[in-house]
């Protein structure tokens, strides 16, 4: 098998890449790298990500890191699979920008809470103020991509990266409230938002992406 993902269930970068793999009906191995035992601070995987993360794609002797550089990468060497991007450019261009939007606007506010709720085991040391403005950066993001949507996707009529790009991140919300319920963003999310979700719970190679220890 040429294509390796090397990630860690739950991840949203590397969920999101595995969701991309599906879609394009690639086959590809899946490494749950070691989390716990080091291995993203260890020599080999330093060699095929220097900053330690995942997700990281190998394709045979290639290797790349990045998630969004990795959407590219499938869409232009497997041309022939399935589209992840709509054929117009004009359409293509508006994915393209729903994907940037994730990245410069919906992360920064998530990263704010995640790094609290899911680093921080004493709640005592958590950063309330980016506790409150991640909270609010997430309000405001909800209510715009809710904005954005057409029916089930951001693009009428087509169904690709920049949904599966969002699925993750908005998969996650449930779990933050988990940690504390207060946080009381799940009920923002709109019917617009809902049924994107659950055109992306309904392919057919969704549960297999599902992080396991969810359930
Ligand atoms: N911009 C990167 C973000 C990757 C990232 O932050 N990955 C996280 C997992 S959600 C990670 O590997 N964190 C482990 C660490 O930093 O030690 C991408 O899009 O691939």
């Amino acid at each position: 098998m040429a294509l390796t993902l090397y990630g860690l269930p739950g991840s949203p970068y590397a969920w999101r890449v595995q969701l991309l793999l599906e879609h394009k009906g690639l086959d590809y191995e899946l490494h749950k790298v070691d989390f716990g035992g080091g291995e993203l601070r260890s020599d080999a995987y330093r060699a095929i990500n220097p900053r330690g993360k995942v997700p990281v794609l190998k394709d045979g002797d290639f290797t790349l890191y990045e998630s969004l550089a990795i959407l590219e990468y499938l869409e232009d060497r497997y041309a022939d699979s399935t589209r992840l991007y709509p054929g117009d450019p004009q359409k293509r261009a508006v994915a393209r920008r729903v994907i940037c939007e994730i990245d410069n606007y919906w992360l920064p506010p998530m990263t704010q809470i995640f790094e609290n709720v899911y680093f921080k085991p004493n709640e005592a040391d958590w950063d309330e103020q980016a506790m409150t403005e991640g909270r609010a950066g997430l309000s405001k993001e909800l209510a715009h991509f809710e904005s954005l949507v057409q029916g089930d996707s951001f693009v009428s009529g087509e169904f690709g990266a920049a949904e599966l790009c969002l699925y993750p991140m908005l998969a996650h919300l449930p779990r933050y409230e988990r940690r504390r319920e207060s946080l009381a963003l799940t009920r923002e999310v709109g019917p617009g938002l809902r049924a994107l979700m659950k055109r992306v719970e309904s392919q057919p190679y969704f549960d297999k992406t599902f992080p396991a220890h969810w359930r």
